[in-house]
């Protein structure tokens, strides 16, 4: 007789924080998160961010509270984590989803726009997690969850700030693992393929002729599915790694990819 229950998949009575979940991917994170059980806590940048983002979780039935912190700024962050803890309670879940991207030729990018990326996508997320972590240990149980990408693993033209940024989440990943495995911190990450969402819109673009956008044409080939990801695809896996069915599972990056990274890719027809 086994002890599993579907209970283990569970958020209830977990205190959820997902950054910048407006809209794309951290609000179908936060999305899920809320049907499994869980309180939404999100932040934006500026209070016009915010505010699109509670009409949106008002739409979605989802009774989110949305507060204004740039992750990259850290007395803001301290700020974000102890109003938080009085309003809605200690952060048992955080989801590190706030990114940018610039796609610039690595001889063309400026080192203040390479350091833009690179403070977003991975000094935000040291700067989150380190803001946390605390309240986690004391409660002796959190779970971090850090949106890496493709570039976690693979380089391509453009994108030298965001793969040298994702690849260090990766890493910092492994690390918040090692360092807080013992005070029963999971830290783990979800690499999701190409994902169709306004971080991505100019990869999909209809080209004046009607025809897909070369680089869509490119995924499609490289992707096993034969399509772009949804944010519905990373739901299930969020969910998972968030919950307790996943408390052994500590340092890894779950690939929500289609099969790209297993792939060599269609040959031309
Ligand atoms: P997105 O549509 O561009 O959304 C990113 C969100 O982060 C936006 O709401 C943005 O706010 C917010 N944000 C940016 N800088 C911030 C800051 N300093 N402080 C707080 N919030 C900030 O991106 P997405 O496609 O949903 O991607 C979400 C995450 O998944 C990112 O980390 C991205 O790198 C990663 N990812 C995306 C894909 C994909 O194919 N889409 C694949 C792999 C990984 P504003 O609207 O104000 O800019
Ligand atoms: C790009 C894309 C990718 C995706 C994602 C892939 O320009 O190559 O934006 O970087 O955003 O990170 O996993």
């Amino acid at each position: 007789m086994t002890d599993f229950s579907m209970s283990q998949f569970s958020l209830k009575g977990k205190v959820a924080l997902v950054t910048g979940a407006v809209y794309g991917i951290g609000f179908a994170i936060a999305s899920a998160m809320h049907e499994a059980g869980a309180a939404i806590v999100f932040n934006a940048e500026n209070q016009a961010a915010v505010d699109r983002g509670m009409d949106a979780y008002k739409e979605a039935g989802i009774p989110a509270r949305g507060y204004v912190c740039d992750v990259t700024d850290e007395q803001s962050v301290t700020r974000l984590v102890e109003q938080i803890d009085r309003e809605v309670g200690t952060i048992d879940i955080l989801v590190n989803n706030a990114g940018i991207i610039k796609r610039i030729p690595m001889l063309e990018m400026s080192a203040d726009d390479f350091r833009k990326v690179v403070d977003v996508d991975l000094n935000g997320p040291f700067i989150v997690s380190k803001a946390v972590l605390p309240g986690m240990i004391k409660q002796g149980h959190g779970k971090i969850i850090n949106i890496c990408s493709m570039m976690s693993e693979l380089g391509r033209e453009t994108v030298s700030a965001y793969a040298a940024a994702k690849g260090g989440l990766k890493m910092l990943t492994r690390n918040i693992c090692s360092e807080y495995g013992e005070a029963n911190i999971q830290c783990n990450a979800i690499g999701p393929g190409y994902i169709a969402t306004p971080q991505t819109a100019p990869l999909r673009e209809r080209q004046p002729d009607g025809s897909r956008h070369p680089f869509d044409q490119f995924i499609i080939a490289k992707t096993p599915a034969a399509r772009w990801g949804t944010t519905a695809d990373l739901q299930g896996p969020a969910v998972f790694l968030a919950s307790s069915a996943s408390d052994f599972v500590n340092g890894q990056v779950l690939y929500v990819d289609g099969g790209i990274l297993a792939y060599i890719g269609k040959q031309p027809q």
